[in-house]
């Protein structure tokens, strides 16, 4: 029996106070295209993603709303489904917190951790910001305001469980010493001279009070402090401890988030982990953040655009397109519907699009959609460098990944008008015209994690299935019937 090497991804969960934003789409769809190119790779991958309802900002959006809390999660988690859903987000897994096997498996890390030794009660006074769900600081405000949230926390003087976090501080350090733990390099030096300049101090780990959350076990006067319940869900969404798929996959191989929530992942969630006897996750991923139009997204600001009609208008592939190609990997980066339509218009419709219809038109005009069997042209074959593509990928550098990949797609463009097939016949028009179908079989391999819709129907058109890495050699290409279909783009003004 072939035991695939497994791959295990997730993303953060969201908060449901709101309906998704597109920081969120852009998250999600990363994930996407690393989940899609390690299938490809033919490893055996769980991708998984989730919602965030146990925190106060849920609760309190919901109290604005006049809506009773758990109607109102209900109704969010839904638009946060219908964009993985729009988006054609390949996910394995949907964790929501507020299911009963994540409160379990959050209260039974509780007591784990408690029977380590590793939770004392004792009392909280400091301050708290909603938006961030954290604990602040004086040091941590800009102008009295929490940086990220530009709102005053709150201050709070209450009975608490607080997690020793401070014991795990040289094994922490250790963790982050290893080139890969959190990448890019960058985010893991912050971490670092963050971890080593500021002692690491235990961790507030409960609320009293609250009407929503998990309740500390065995004291139901306390709730679970929300981001201790959100970190677990990457373990409860395997049913750890018991569960096939927490032996199968833990641990995980990349947690990709946002660079706003890099200390919850990188320091926290480690020694919570190490504390229970759970191994470390291998990587964490962080990502940069997008702003609209060149303005960080608020909602009160009105800066924001619902990724589900950006969507609808301009197709999910020119989304996912603009997202991997726009923006370098862990770089903050601009939307704006400017580069989308500009690169739908020209990379997608132009460069790839035409590139299939021309290809189906001759291979129909010519074999009566019989694709002939001919020989490869080595010197169009040349043109593409796969190990260089392999190590963009492997390196998340996505942007220049596809980089690579549209060089390939212009090279077959010149390379049909340089031949100028129309001109040919016999035995020279039956070799360009399969280097040609044979070139575009690959590109479908090659694009299907950016763009899998498109993939898709370049193989319909071409009658194949969509092949793996292995297949991206050329002179694989056995005959076919092409199906000619219509545009793969539809240009926009
Ligand atoms: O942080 N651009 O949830 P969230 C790109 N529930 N990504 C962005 C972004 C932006 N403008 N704004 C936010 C939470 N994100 C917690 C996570 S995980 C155990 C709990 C990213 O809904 C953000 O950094 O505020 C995070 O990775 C994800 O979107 C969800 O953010």
């Amino acid at each position: 029996m072939i035991v695939l090497e497994k791959f295990y991804i997730t993303t953060a969960i969201d908060y449901v106070n709101a309906k998704p934003h597109i920081g969120h789409a852009y998250e999600k769809v990363i994930a996407d295209i690393i989940a899609r190119w390690q299938r490809l790779k033919g490893k055996k991958v769980f991708y998984l993603t989730g919602t965030d309802e146990n925190a106060q900002k849920n609760s309190q959006a919901a109290k604005e709303a006049g809506a009773p809390i758990r109607e109102f999660v209900d109704k969010n988690v839904e638009f946060f489904k219908e964009l993985c859903k729009i988006l054609n987000i390949s996910n394995d897994g949907f964790i929501r917190t507020t299911e009963d096997r994540h409160i379990r498996i959050s209260q039974d890390i509780f007591k784990k951790v408690l029977a380590k030794g590793d939770i004392y009660k004792g009392f909280y006074e400091g301050l708290y910001c909603e938006g961030c769900e954290s604990y602040l600081t004086e040091k941590d405000l800009v102008d009295g305001k929490c940086p990220e949230h530009q709102k005053p926390p709150k201050p709070l003087r209450e009975e608490a469980y607080f997690f020793k976090m401070s014991k795990y501080k040289d094994r922490v350090v250790k963790l982050l010493e290893s080139p890969s733990f959190v990448l890019p390099k960058e985010k893991r030096n912050e971490m670092l001279s963050r971890i080593k300049s500021n002692d690491l101090k235990d961790l507030c780990i409960s609320r009293k009070g609250l009407d929503w959350g998990i309740d500390v076990p065995s004291d139901r006067n306390h709730k679970i402090y929300v981001w201790f319940d959100a970190l677990i869900n990457y373990v409860s969404a395997l049913d750890y401890p018991g569960g096939g798929k927490f032996k199968e996959f833990w641990p995980a191989d990349i947690h990709l988030i946002g660079k706003g929530i890099n200390w919850f992942h990188s320091v926290i969630w480690p020694a919570m982990l190490i504390s229970a006897g759970i191994k470390p996750p291998k990587t964490i991923l962080v990502h940069g953040y997008l702003t609209v139009n060149g303005q960080k997204i608020s909602k009160s600001l009105g800066v924001q655009i619902d990724p589900v009609e950006i969507v609808k208008k301009y197709g999910e592939d020119s989304v996912r397109y603009l997202f991997a190609r726009e923006i370098p990997f862990g770089e903050d980066g601009n939307f704006s519907e400017k580069a989308l339509k500009d690169r739908l218009n020209n990379e997608l419709a132009n460069d790839l699009g035409n590139l299939l219809s021309r290809v189906v038109k001759m291979i129909e005009k010519s074999f009566s959609g019989n694709v002939p069997q001919g020989k490869v042209d080595g010197k169009l074959g040349k043109e593409l460098n796969i190990e260089r593509i392999e190590k963009y990928m492997d390196k998340f550098e996505l942007h220049n990944a596809l980089a690579e990949i549209w060089n390939f797609i212009r090279a077959c463009n010149k390379y049909i008008n340089e031949k100028e097939p129309w001109t040919l016949e016999g035995k020279e028009l039956e070799n360009v015209l399969y280097t040609l179908a044979d070139s575009l079989r690959i590109i479908s391999i090659l694009v299907s994690p950016f763009i899998p819709g498109t993939s898709d129907k370049i193989n319909e058109q071409l009658g194949l299935n969509l092949g793996t890495l292995r297949g991206v050699k050329f002179g694989l290409l056995k005959g076919g019937k092409i199906k000619k279909g219509g545009h793969l783009f539809n240009k926009v003004k």
